[in-house]
């Protein structure tokens, strides 16, 4: 355990940020069931009201990512001022071309030129959202794939899709980025036309520095090593962005660090390694998670602490003593290094720096004793709860 935390680690976690999903708030849940929540946001606005008490109780989610259309609004700019108003600003805009019949076999990489050009022109409407609201990232997830073989030919999607990512890319603003989420499967089960990272680097690669690859940590196969895409990715400096979430099985969208803490410290130690920390890389840690069965708010909080939580140990890492060990082939020592450094309890500083940075020490208990939850289950009745659809 460690009571107090150097200031060189102090120094680097006060100047991290994670961006948390607009979805996280509303209503989710499997394709058997989505239970609602008392208080559930039913607007844009309320959701980034929701994500801003995130942000004052931790200090560490200054930004909300949107998704279109889910969180379309008649006037962004006023969405904006709302964030500004609230403390927080709007992050990553994701696209989204799963969800309209149209695109049953495919958006981007469709046969059908009408449907490429329809998928186009909403990821330009994404741009204009952009424009509107301040954001320098369009995040695009393709649920395009089939789902046997002879289907689809592979190939030539390949080629349809270079070419309408080179669409999009071509009106990218000067300062604005786009970054291309892979995933091997779901909901295509044979071929996925992004299915992984080598996939998603040879499109970015070909369309140039403005296009960066987004990492999901619950798109890969299990046993996948992630840190060494992560290791690899920006060693490429093409990591753009994280969608962090905890996956036991598939693509379950649960609580970051709470399947597998030891991999989220692993991927943090890479990050770290790679200069991802440093705010001129440009890396984008977003969380990408549903709550279907706890509590919202807390759910971000608690997940936006554990990101918070591994990264202070990676940065305990004593480098160069396992940079000596390593050099030396010491295997062992090399090791003790790294779980020295994943088994060091961090909680008791981070609460002590937390209050010396005007926070809650306990953001957790905070929340829960603030009333902000039954204020919000008292005030939003009635409406249609925000969800997957809207
Ligand atoms: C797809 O599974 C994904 O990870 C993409 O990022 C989508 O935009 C997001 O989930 C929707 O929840
Ligand atoms: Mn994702």
């Amino acid at each position: 355990m460690t009571t107090t935390l150097p200031t060189s680690v102090q120094d680097r976690l006060a100047h991290q940020a994670v961006e948390v999903p607009s979805w996280a708030f509303g209503n989710s849940g499997t394709r058997f069931k989505v239970f609602g929540t008392p208080g559930t946001p039913r607007t844009p606005e309320e959701k980034i009201a929701d994500a801003a008490v995130v942000h004052r109780l931790t200090g560490l989610a200054p930004k909300v990512a949107l998704h279109i259309p889910w969180d379309r609004v008649d006037d962004f700019g006023a969405l904006r001022r709302h964030a500004e108003d609230l403390g927080v600003a709007i992050g990553t805009i994701n696209s989204n071309t799963f969800q309209d019949d149209i695109y049953k076999f495919g958006s981007l990489t469709h046969v059908d030129p009408s449907v490429r050009s329809t998928a186009i022109e909403h990821h330009l409407e994404c741009l204009e959202v952009m424009d509107a609201t301040g954001s320098k990232d369009l995040k695009i997830w393709l649920a395009d794939g089939t789902n046997y073989p002879g289907q689809g030919d592979i190939r030539g999607r390949q080629d349809r899709l270079a070419e309408s990512l080179q669409t999009i890319y071509d009106r990218l603003g000067e300062d604005q980025r786009m970054v291309l989420e892979y995933k091997f499967f779901e909901p295509a089960f044979y071929h996925t036309d992004v299915p992984d990272w080598g996939t998603s680097y040879v499109h970015c690669a070909a369309l140039g520095p403005k296009a960066t690859v987004c990492l999901d940590t619950g798109h890969h196969a299990p046993g996948t090593n992630i840190e060494f895409i992560v290791a690899q990715l920006l060693r490429l400096g093409k990591l753009g962005s994280f969608d962090f979430n905890s996956r036991f099985y598939a693509d379950d969208d649960l609580i970051v660090g709470a399947a597998d803490p030891f991999q989220l410290f692993r991927i943090m130690v890479e990050v770290v390694r790679g200069g991802g920390l440093d705010p001129e890389t440009g890396v984008v840690f977003m969380l990408d998670q549903c709550h279907n069965v706890e509590e919202k708010i807390p759910g971000q909080i608690r997940s936006v602490l554990n990101v918070q939580e591994m990264t202070a140990r990676a940065l305990l890492l004593d480098r160069a003593a396992l940079t000596a060990a390593q050099d030396a082939g010491d295997v062992l020592g090399a090791h003790q290094i790294m779980m020295d450094a994943f088994y060091t309890d961090v909680r008791p500083a981070l609460a002590t720096w937390r209050e010396s940075c005007g926070l809650p020490a306990d953001p957790m208990d905070a929340y829960a004793t603030s009333g902000y939850g039954e204020s919000i289950a008292a005030d939003r009745v009635g409406g249609a709860p925000a969800g997957w659809g809207a």
